[in-house]
Formats: C-alpha cells, structure tokens, sequence
C-alpha cells in the first residue's frame, strides 16, 4: 500500500458544473442515478487528462457520456474507482449504481441507523454512495432527490432547500432539495426516516428569517430544548463576534443513535450522534448539557470556517477544524466560565494531545502523508490545531485576529484553500511576517520551554532566559525552533504582582507581558525588580508546550494562593499535587501532604462559595494516566495505590470542610451556577466516599433523593467503588430502570467499564454479552471498551495481559465491520513502549496478532505498522 503525500498533490483534472443525484430509497437496495456536467481543467489548447471518478463497494449499472452509453474499452475499472479514458473537453456523465446501505455496517457512505437512513461522508463515504471525484477541492451545486416509501420515511431530507415533492402513481413519494452553494462530496447528505420535528425560527441581525429545524426520534421528542437553544446561541454569537450570519433558509439537525462521530456540519443539514444532541435532566450530567452546546454551536460555526471555506486537500484539515474548534473554545468560555474552561482545555491537551504527540502515530498538526486520512482525526489535528490559532489571536491581539479572519473571508469565499492561505491572510492582515509561525503545521512533537531565572540585587534587576526545543519524533529528526508565545508575569514571594519594566522602557511598566521566544534561546531583563521573583511562565497555556522550570514548593504555593492568572493558580496546584504523587510512586510510601500544602488546600476549599467550579478543577488529583506521563516507564500499580491513598487523605484531612460542602453548596439557591455547585458537591462526595464508610452512607442518600443525574451517576460511582454488595442491587436496578434509555445505558457501561477492583476485566467482558452493548454501535463500544482501555489503567494493564487480549479480541471483530473504529479502538496498545517488559510484550504480541488479521483494513494496517515499528 502506497501512502497518500501532500507533496504529490495536483489540481483536479476536471472541475464539475452541477450535480444532480437522483436516490431510490429501497428495502433490499438503492438504486442511485447521478448526472454531472465535467469541464478539462487544463490550459486552451492542452488536451485533456483522464477523468478519476472514485467509488468504492459500488455495483455498476450503468455509464453513459453525452448520452451514449461507455464501451468496456473507454474506461478501467478497478475496487476503488473507474478512470474515463478519452474524454472531450466537456461532458455530461450519467452513472447508475446499486448500493446496500442496510449492509452498510461501516457507518461511512449511506447507511441504516434504526428506521433511518443517513449519511456520513466526511472524508470519503462519498464514494461509496456513487462513482464522483471524491476530493474536498471539487466543488459543485447539488440538485438531489428522494424517493422512499411514505409510511417508513415520512421525511426526506438532503442540502439545502426543499424546491419541490410529491407522490408518484406507485404510492412512493418523492422530493427534490437543491443546495445553491458549492460544496465537495464531503458535506452531502441525505436522512430519510420517520421523525419529530422540533420548528423554531430565528432572525438574523441582517433581518433574514431563518427556520431551525431539529429532526429526533419520535421518542425523543422531549429532549431537544437545549440544543435547539444553543443553536440559538451560536447562531448570536458568530454574528457579534465575527459579524458571521447564516446562508441558507432552513437549518437542519438530525439525530441518530448510530454515528461513527460527534456530528458532521454537512451544508444546512448537520447530522448528529444522539450523544451530543439529546439532553434532559433525568437522563443528562451537566457534562452532557456542555458537550451539546459546545458541539451544536461547533458543527454551526462550520458554515463559515470549513464549508464557506474548504480544505483544498485533507492533509488541510486543520485549516478547518483547529480553527472551528478553537471558534468553539471561545464561545464556551463566553457562555460560562472564561478560567475553568482554560484549564479543561489544557488539561484536554496534555492528556490526550501531548501522548499522541509522544507516541508512534506522532504527525504534525499538518500530516505529510497517510494510508488512511481517517486515521487523523486526532487531537493534534483538532485540538494542537486550536492552540496554533490561539496563538495567532494572543501574538496578533483580539483586533489583529478579526482582522485577519475578515481578510480570509474576502480572499476565500467560496473557495477550497490551505493552512498557508490562512497564515497569509493573518500575517498581511497585520502586516506582520509569520513565516517562522509556519513551523507549528510542519513539526510534530510538543516543544519544551526551559526557563533559568536570576536575580542580581545589586542591580536590582532579573535575568530570564527562555529556551526551546522539540524532541526528535518519527521522520523529524531535528527540529528548528518554533515562534512561541509565553505570556508571563512576575510576583513578589507574598504574591504581589511586579511591573515588568525592560531596560531603556519609562512609563508605567504593564504586569504582564507577550513575549515571543522565536529563537532557541534568549534572555530578558527586567528592572527595578525589588526582590527576587517567583515568575508565572506560559500564562493561559500560551503555547502547547511543557514548561520546564524547577519552581520550588514555596514559590507554587504563592502562585496558587495569588497568581492572577487562573490557569497558573490551577497549574501550581496540579504541581504540587503531583510532585506529592510521584514521591509516593518512587517511595512506595503514602503520600504526605506537607503542613504548607495543607494550609493551601483549607485555604482553596474556604473560597468555595466564589468559585466553586474552579475550586473543584483545583482539588480535581492528576489523572493516574497523566501522572503516568511523567514517568519513562509507567508503574500502573504504584500510581493507582498512591492516588487512592491521597484521595483517601484528602477525604479525611478535610473532611469537615467537605461535609460542609456537601450540605451547603446548594445548586438551587438563587443567583449559583447549578453545574458548577454540583461538580463541587459531587467531588466533595466522591473524597469523603473515599475516606470510609460514612461517605458510602452520605452517596446512597444522595443516590436516593437524585433528581439530576450528575447527581445519581455520582453517587453511584461511589458505591460501586465503596459500597459492598449493595452496589451490585444498585447498578442492576439502575439498568432495569434506564434500560429504554441508550444514552443512560451508556453511561451505565461506562461506570461499570471504569470501576476499579479486581475483576474488573471479568465484569467486561460480561458485560460484551448484555443485551445493553451491541458491538455495531459506536457508542457502546467506547462507552464499555473505549472507556475500560482508556480510563481503567490497573484493569486494563492487567499483568497478565488479559486485559490486551480482550481489546484485540474486538478489534479483530470490528476490523471488518467498522474499520474506523477498529483502528480508535486500538489505540492503547500502541503505547507499549512506556510500559514494563512484562506488560509492554504482551501489548506487542496482541499488535502483532492484529496485524496478522486476514483482509487488514488499511485504518488499522496504518496504526498496527507505525506502533511495530
Ligand atoms: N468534521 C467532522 C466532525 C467535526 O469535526 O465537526
Ligand atoms: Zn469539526
């Protein structure tokens, strides 16, 4: 297998005029009838190339070219496409073909969810709908109708604008949508099913009437006011913020239950997984009411950044996607907490991003090449890509941003572009040179920024030197320094903040600067310092980087007491924490919480009243898999025994304090935050559960009384972790009660998946054979096997490799139904370099046995040959 190279890139040979798809929607088939106008997209006078017409499990039924039917000799036909050998100039091609989308377990192309049919074409489903250049660069109109049976699929749906519909004399009926925007393949979309209509309307600052349509299952009916509401939301706030409206007449959200993804912005017609579009408080956490709003207004903010705009290639697709998620970002932090939302984002980061970029499916937030672009839906390429735009709006400054998105806009309308064509619309923007910036598409890795401080007080002045420098990754063996912003302050050691004056500078000096690190290393000065500082570095996790600074335990104590930067406060906290962490681990002794860090801890928890999201993010201990980063090879079981071992501590040293919590902190009382008093209130539960029996008698009241389930899940997960043989009564009657509810079954997997104890791999894979999971959706999967790989580390890691076997037992399983997932499933066992011998060559023999899998989907030969190698 060739892998596909940004550097092989050529224009399309043929640029497409208009687009008509014509489905019949049927029990045992689809038959789909295109027809589409072709143009040579050469110079006047050079012959035209062949044409690439890609299709994939595709029966050919027919193929005619200016209305004369193809000879066998006028075209090659191999499993991924035909090729059009002579072709005039112009042409109108019409193509028949048979696909079998209740077959279609791949969930990529057309397909069945439940009584629906739906689409997902994002990047190359396209092609298993019918033979069409499925590249983001070929844009056209489409005119697309369906025919269905009524009483099935009462509602047909595709792009756009409904121009006309009606009955044939069989008794099927019909309608003809027509999308006036030019788009590639990959934002088509087709729904057809019996469904509710949620209808609101919505006025655009301009005055446009605009209809929001949100299509559910009928027995979902009750569940959409917060989406519908959030729409609402994101619709406002991208025209305040970037002066953005909406195009089209009608704005549609469908949801279904069988989704590879979160949800795809297909033009005016996004389709959604139910996960991040139904809630209610009897079946949603507050976390769920977040992931709907963000995702909503993220699929909506993709109008304009990724189907206005488009990728030239899929190599860009963080053009679209860094840049929509980082959109998001700002319209959380907007809608609720600016610092929590920060924090959750970094802590995303380092979590998720900083190990992939550590690992070997390592790529830069730009890939250079890829077997499978599915493969790199990755948080580098969603998540590094929001930071690198970050970056551009704290080097540029709010107004310099809006500029440059404005001159993107005026540029690209329309268009199919890449990274470079935004870089350059910032930079000329500003008139600012931004050619080192580019680095940060090209280099993989995490930078690391070491800073050196030195006080001189006889001068009175401070020297800081900044250093960069980005490990060698696979295929990067050096790296050059990146242009990285580190937004810093400097405070006295009781915590005042010092004015940051550099030398030859009068005025008042600000106390807090942007600097730009753009060489390896440099040193800045700052006078009239009066003491040596304690320096607050990578402010608002400026830049995607780890911070090398040894900062005493004094000088975090001062930063979590009275840095004005939350993101540093909440920092210094986590480092304190997991310096006390780590002692443990290399110890083997319980951790010991030093009379200092007691005094900050009563010192956070008495501010609950102010903040207490923000005092939860605080007091929330270092994941075991973050704490395991630290570590060159990761000790599961000595991270497990010492995190317990605090959390037992802090339920007891502040027990008090966090029974207090727990009977105040009141999410109904006027004027509190409802979400963040119970995130309090449950991590007070969940310390004082840990503490001893008292805390498992305070859950299975709080379990009882729950009239929201962020409570109730809560609870319960304390008992599962400390509740005896009560909590086997309780988790089986919480099933009998939701089990009409997939969304709450999922999370009934997914507690059960990340309970800890001893077996609980044998209560996986139990569960595998419960009516509640189902192997062909995506949700149970990551909800049961997802979640036991990802977030159970001493169950999973299992010494004995069980645990490895269990997971490649269902890759295996899924390689052939549902590649994509097979090969996100996969992934913790590529990161069997940072285990011990022992359990690193059990995670190697289960690669190798993947990889040994008949009929290997490229997804996974992808993953499984770049974590051998
Ligand atoms: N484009 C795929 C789903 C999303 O990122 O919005
Ligand atoms: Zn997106």
């Amino acid at each position: 297998l060739q892998p596909v190279r940004l550097r092989d890139y050529t224009p399309p040979t043929h640029l497409v005029d208009a687009l008509e798809l014509t489905f019949d929607l049927g029990d045992a088939y689809t038959e789909v009838r295109s027809r589409f106008r072709v143009r040579a997209n050469v110079p006047p006078g050079e012959d035209p190339q062949p044409l690439r017409l890609h299709g994939r499990h595709l029966e050919l039924q027919s193929l005619h070219v200016d209305g004369a039917p193809v000879s066998g000799d006028a075209y090659l036909e191999d499993p991924e496409g035909l090729t059009l050998l002579a072709l005039p100039a112009e042409a109108t091609i019409e193509i028949v073909t048979v696909i079998h989308p209740q077959e279609n377990t791949a969930l990529d192309g057309l397909y069945r969810s439940g009584g629906l049919f739906c689409t997902q074409c994002e990047p190359e489903g396209f092609r298993r709908i019918t033979y069409f250049p499925d590249r983001p660069d070929v844009m056209t109109t489409y005119t697309v109708t369906l025919i269905a049976d009524p009483e099935p699929y009462p509602v047909l749906l595709a792009n756009g604008n409904r121009v006309d519909h009606g009955e044939r004399a069989d008794g099927r009926h019909w309608a003809t949508w027509h999308d006036p925007h030019p788009k590639p393949t990959y934002l088509f979309a087709l729904v057809a099913g019996d469904l509710h209509l949620h209808e609101e309307r919505y006025t655009t600052r301009s005055g446009r009437d605009i209809q929001l349509h949100l299509y559910v299952e009928h027995a979902n009916a009750g569940k959409t006011a917060h989406a519908m509401r959030s729409l609402r939301k994101a619709m406002a706030w991208d025209e305040d913020t970037y002066g953005l409206e909406y195009d089209l007449d009608t704005y549609m959200i469908v949801a279904v239950d069988d989704f590879n993804m979160g949800a795809m912005e297909n033009k005016g017609l996004n389709i959604f997984n139910t996960v991040c579009v139904l809630a209610d408080e009897t079946i949603s956490t507050d976390g769920d009411f977040e992931t709907v709003e963000a995702v909503v207004a993220h699929e909506y903010f993709h109008n304009w950044t990724g189907n206005r705009v488009t990728c030239r290639d899929w190599f860009q697709l963080s053009l679209k996607e860094g840049l929509t998620v980082f959109r998001e970002q700002q319209f959380c932090a907007d809608m609720g907490s600016p610092a929590v939302k920060r924090i959750q984002d970094t802590r995303l980061l380092r979590s998720i991003q900083f190990p992939e970029d550590d690992g070997p499916m390592a790529h830069p937030v730009r890939p250079e090449s890829y077997l499978e672009i599915s493969n790199f839906y990755t948080a580098t390429v969603y998540d590094k890509g929001a930071e690198v735009i970050r970056m551009y709006h704290t080097l540029l400054g709010e107004d310099g941003f809006r500029r440059g998105m404005d001159l993107y806009f005026q540029r690209h309308d329309g268009q199919a572009v890449t990274c470079e064509d935004f870089l350059a619309a910032m930079a000329d923007a500003n008139h600012v040179d931004l050619d080192q910036f580019s680095r940060w598409y090209t280099q993989a890795g995490t930078p690391v920024v070491q800073a050196g401080g030195r006080y001189d007080a006889s001068t009175r002045r401070y020297h800081l030197q900044l250093s960069q420098h980005t490990p060698a990754r696979p295929g990067q063996t050096h790296a050059l320094p990146l242009h990285l912003p580190v937004r810093l302050g400097l405070l006295t050691g009781d915590g005042q903040p010092l004015p940051l004056r550099l030398p030859g500078e009068t005025g008042q000096a600000p106390l807090e600067r942007v600097v730009a690190l753009r060489d390896a290393s440099m040193e800045l000065v700052f006078e009239d310092i009066p003491e040596a500082p304690v320096p607050s570095l990578l402010r608002d996790f400026s830049a995607p980087a780890v911070l090398d600074y040894a900062h005493s335990e004094d000088e975090l104590l001062t930063l979590l007491a009275h840095d004005t930067d939350p993101v540093n406060r909440w920092d210094a906290g986590q480092r304190l924490l997991l310096n006390t962490l780590l002692a443990s681990v290399e110890s083997g002794q319980p951790p010991e919480l030093s009379e200092p860090l007691r005094e900050a801890v009563h010192h956070v928890l008495s501010g609950w009243r102010t903040d207490p999201a923000f005092v939860a993010e605080v007091l929330t201990l270092p994941s075991e898999d973050y704490i395991a980063e630290q570590q060159v090879v990761a000790d599961i079981d000595g991270i497990h025994t010492a995190r317990e071992a605090l959390r037992n501590r802090f339920g007891s040293s502040f027990a008090d304090a966090w029974r207090t919590i727990h009977d105040q902190c009141d999410p109904h009382a006027p004027g509190v935050n409802g979400a963040s008093a119970r995130r309090l209130r449950n991590l007070a539960l969940s310390y004082l559960g840990a503490a001893g029996p008292q805390g498992a008698e305070l859950a299975m009241r709080q379990y009882h009384a729950a009239t929201h389930m962020s409570d109730r899940l809560a609870a319960l997960e304390v008992l599962i972790e400390h509740g005896g043989s009560t909590a086997d009564r309780l988790v089986a009657a919480f099933h009998d009660q939701w089990r009409h509810e997939p969304l709450v079954i999922n999370k009934w997997l997914r507690l059960q998946a990340t309970a800890t104890g001893r077996n609980a791999l044998e209560r996986v894979r139990a569960l595998t054979a419960h009516p509640g999971f189902d192997i062909r959706n995506p949700n149970r999967v990551r909800a049961l096997l997802g979640a036991f790989s990802q977030s159970n580390p001493v169950g999973f890691h299992r010494t004995d490799g069980a645990g490895y076997r269990l997971l490649a037992d269902y890759v295996v399983e899924l390689n052939a139904m549902n590649p994509q997932m097979a090969a996100r499933l996969v992934l913790p066992l590529t990161r069997w370099r940072r285990l011990d011998p022992r359990r690193a060559g059990h995670m190697f023999e289960q690669l190798e046995r993947i990889g040994n899998t008949p009929k290997l989907s490229k997804d996974l030969q992808e993953v499984i040959t770049k974590s051998l190698a």
